[in-house]
């Protein structure tokens, strides 16, 4: 008796390591938490990793977080909203990825049909949004309203700030500008021509003034980065924003670029990123922290690491990362913000979040 006991305790304990836990986290706290609770309910009711991710996202979308996520806000130049959004798969590293989409709202869902229904990766602008039409979604302008009048603000503050450099006339003024000579090359933009008068740039390729543009508001960096592992241990990843606010038009940012955004391998973790993507994204910090976990970092060293390299070259950027590993440790680190972001699995009570320190 006591023998069949003992076995039906050792057959027990087995079922449980061996049945993986539902995992979800996301880039921020607050009103996004939502999106991490409906990633998980995804994932607890027998959902994919992907599935996680593309309904975790969308209510971020739908409910148009902190202003950050979805239609109606952070107007571009030419005072539209536009969409950039991607989502990757861990297992295989498939990825599909939307940039600069005006005629439709649920850019995570057109990012994932662009993984499923083509043998490419990134999408972009009108090209996209045939795309969309095509697949059957339904026309929706991501500019409403509020988005003119968020922009005929800043035409009425003579288009201030605005991330123009090198043009005299973008630091008081409203466009169209000229600038004449183009610089003759490259090699040239620290020293041109703009409007007859020789410009002289300090720091080659470093950006002035983009901090005051990305530190002023809380609202104006909270794109929404998912990373969810499903019961199957397969692990996935996604982004969806509309970007900077007041970009210039055309502009896509980081999120939907694959390392960039987000990075997702089944085998080591994943991580996702928010912050100023124009910054970060010449960094691939996603990347760049998976590599740093897979040779051994924690997830919060290797969000530490991730955010240190940037921010040597550009202290004052505004941005985070945040990943987590196969053996669901997870961690952040964010530079020049307050940052929390929230997590939810198997075993935690409902959605927690962390605050990470600075
Ligand atoms: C972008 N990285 O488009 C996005 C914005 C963002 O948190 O993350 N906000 O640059």
């Amino acid at each position: 008796m006591l023998i069949k006991i003992g076995i039906t305790a050792i057959v027990a304990f087995a079922a449980v390591v061996s049945c993986k836990e539902n995992f979800v986290m996301n880039t921020w706290s607050g009103v996004f938490e939502d999106a991490t609770a409906e990633a998980y309910r995804t994932l607890a009711n027998g959902g994919s990793a992907l599935d996680g991710v593309e309904n975790g996202c969308r209510i971020c979308e739908t409910e148009q977080c902190d202003t950050s996520v979805g239609y109606g806000n952070h107007p571009d130049t030419r005072s539209h909203t536009s969409l950039d959004a991607m989502i990757m798969d861990g297992d295989n590293f498939d990825v599909g990825s939307v940039g600069f989409i005006r005629k439709y709202r649920n850019a995570i869902t057109l990012a994932r049909y662009v993984m499923v229904y083509t043998s490419q990766t990134l999408l972009v602008g009108e090209g996209a949004e045939e795309f969309a039409q095509m697949v059957g979604f339904s026309e929706d302008s991501a500019t409403t309203s509020n988005t003119v009048s968020v922009y005929d603000a800043w035409r009425d503050a003579n288009c201030q700030p605005n991330f123009y450099e090198n043009i005299p006339a973008a630091t008081s003024q409203c466009g169209p500008y000229h600038i004449d000579p183009l610089p003759s090359s490259a090699v040239a933009k620290d020293s041109w021509q703009v409007n007859s008068t020789t410009v002289r740039v300090s720091g080659v390729g470093l950006r002035g003034g983009n901090e005051k543009l990305w530190a002023a508001n809380r609202e104006d960096h909270d794109t929404i980065g998912m990373i969810t592992i499903d019961s199957n241990g397969s692990l996935a990843c996604g982004t969806s924003t509309n970007g900077a606010n007041h970009k210039i038009a055309g502009r896509v940012g980081d999120s939907p670029i694959t390392g960039a955004g987000c990075y997702a391998d089944t085998t080591v973790g994943g991580c996702a990123a928010t912050g100023d993507g124009d910054v970060m994204m010449r960094f691939l910090p996603a990347f760049y922290a998976v590599t740093l976990m897979e040779s051994g970092q924690s997830p919060t060293q290797a969000s530490q690491a991730a955010i240190r390299r940037i921010a040597k070259v550009f202290p004052t950027f505004s941005g985070a990362v945040v990943c987590v590993n196969t053996d669901l440790f997870h961690g952040g680190a964010s530079n020049n913000m307050s940052f929390s972001y929230s997590y939810a699995s198997d075993s935690s009570d409902g959605v927690q979040v962390v605050t990470v320190a600075e």
